[in-house]
């Protein structure tokens, strides 16, 4: 069966989603494609820090509600290193600018909520997604519908929002873009943990067994990281021995003690910093990890994406509105410059906090120098806190 829309969008993570929201606020149709159900999209962990940018798009655009209600919100981080805690103030260094701690799989569910209740279309399941007639003013999207009906969408403008993984940065003919890529010799093992929260604020800890982070998600469960080897096996991470190195890199000097509960969720991911360009290949346009991949030390990997829609958004709405093509012609330059600032300030918090196995004496040094500095400089925690909380969106 064949069908017509303005806009197909490949995925339904925080790209395609808030991408179909924003369109259909300004009267453009599209239709989402997701390979996977409803109910894996919105049970994907993720995600957990939302910039000043995105909560105020999120509640500008009517799906904040929810979060308001569920999220907390937090005016500073804490760095610990050698033992003690320093707090960086990012409402005071930024004019009021925070962070919401909302898992991005509450932000998933909000989306697909607001959409399914408007009557519009989010196809889950699909399968065989193909682009075709890319370089062409008529696009299509081929694809096996869940029925397993093979069907083909015709529309103005394809959005890839399909994630590293996705088929849409692959549709790019390799001779017409160019990738960069850094891959870091450690991972993240991420657990969740029914516990109340030890920490009013995120704990960053450097320190020489690795790295840790103390987030959380509510009053009852935290999210807690460990760097590990990405190669490792879950199996080798018993429960005691994640609270023997959780205990290990978050000792203070003042007897900082966490509250320990019960693990029931734990995984690991590799990190590395990945870009495409250019974001845009004849009337496909990349948005995400489709695009762009930063390791989550910044909490930059969601926020990224919701900056990208927010600028494709505005540029198909003045396409299709005013009869301009400048905006949609300058997207990727536009999206790449605020991408490549998020990928410094993500390489940079990682090469900070992190201990590379290959690392001298002299460099573990000059991380705590480094650390020293950003916490005890003005001018130096400003930049940190500027960049966390999310340069103003232009
Ligand atoms: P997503 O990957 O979220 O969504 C893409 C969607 O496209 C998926 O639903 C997928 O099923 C679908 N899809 C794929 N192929 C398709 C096809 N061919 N056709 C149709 N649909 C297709 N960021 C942080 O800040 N903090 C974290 O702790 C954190 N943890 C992360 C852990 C992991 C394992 C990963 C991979 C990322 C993590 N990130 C984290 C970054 C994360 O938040 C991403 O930046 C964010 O999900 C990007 O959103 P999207 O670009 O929408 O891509
Ligand atoms: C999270 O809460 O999952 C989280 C928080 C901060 C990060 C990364 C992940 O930098």
């Amino acid at each position: 069966m064949n069908y017509r829309t303005q806009v197909a969008i490949v995925g339904a993570g925080p790209a395609g989603l808030l991408l179909a929201h924003l369109l259909r606020l300004e009267g453009v149709e599209s239709v989402v494609l997701e390979t996977r159900t409803r109910e894996e999209i919105e049970a994907t962990l993720r995600a957990g820090v939302l910039e000043q940018g995105t909560v105020n798009i999120l509640n500008e655009t009517g799906v904040g509600e929810r979060m308001m209600r569920e999220g907390a919100v937090h005016h500073g981080i804490y760095l610990r290193f050698a033992g003690r805690t320093r707090r960086i103030d990012l409402a005071g260094l930024t004019g009021g600018r925070s962070i919401m701690v909302y898992a991005q799989h509450e932000v998933i569910k909000d989306l697909v909520k607001v959409r399914l209740d408007a009557g519009a279309p989010i196809e889950f399941g699909v399968k065989d997604v193909t682009l075709q007639d890319l370089d062409t003013d008529a696009p299509k999207v081929r694809y096996r519908h869940a029925g397993g009906e093979l069907r083909e969408l015709a529309c103005d403008f394809v959005a890839g929002c399909d994630g590293f993984h996705g088929v849409s940065r692959p549709a790019m003919p390799s001779r017409r873009r160019s990738e960069f890529t850094r891959t870091y010799p450690f991972g993240w093992l991420g657990v969740l943990v029914q516990a109340p929260p030890s920490t009013d604020e995120l704990i960053y800890a450097h320190h020489e067994r690795g790295f840790a982070l103390v987030s959380t998600r509510s009053p009852q469960i935290q999210r807690l990281y460990v760097q590990c080897d990405p190669e490792d096996r879950i199996e080798h991470w018993s429960d005691d021995r994640i609270w023997e190195e959780l205990r290990a890199r978050l000792a203070t000097v003042d007897g900082w003690q966490m509250k320990e509960g019960r693990i029931f969720q734990k995984g690991i991911v590799a990190m590395r910093s990945f870009v495409v360009e250019p974001m845009q290949y004849g009337r496909l346009y990349l948005a995400g990890d489709a695009a762009h991949i930063v390791p989550p030390t910044g909490a930059k990997g969601l926020n990224l994406a919701v900056a990208d829609v927010r600028v494709l958004a505005r540029a198909l709405k003045a396409h299709y509105q005013d009869k301009r093509g400048d905006l949609l012609a300058q997207y990727s330059a536009t999206a790449l410059r605020r991408v490549w600032r998020a990928e410094h300030f993500s390489w940079w918090m990682t090469s900070m906090l992190h201990r590379f196995h290959d690392d001298s004496p002299f460099q573990h040094r000059l991380q705590l120098a480094e650390l020293d500095y950003v916490t005890s400089s003005k001018a130096k925690a400003t930049t940190l806190a500027e960049n966390y909380v999310g340069l103003p969106l232009d």
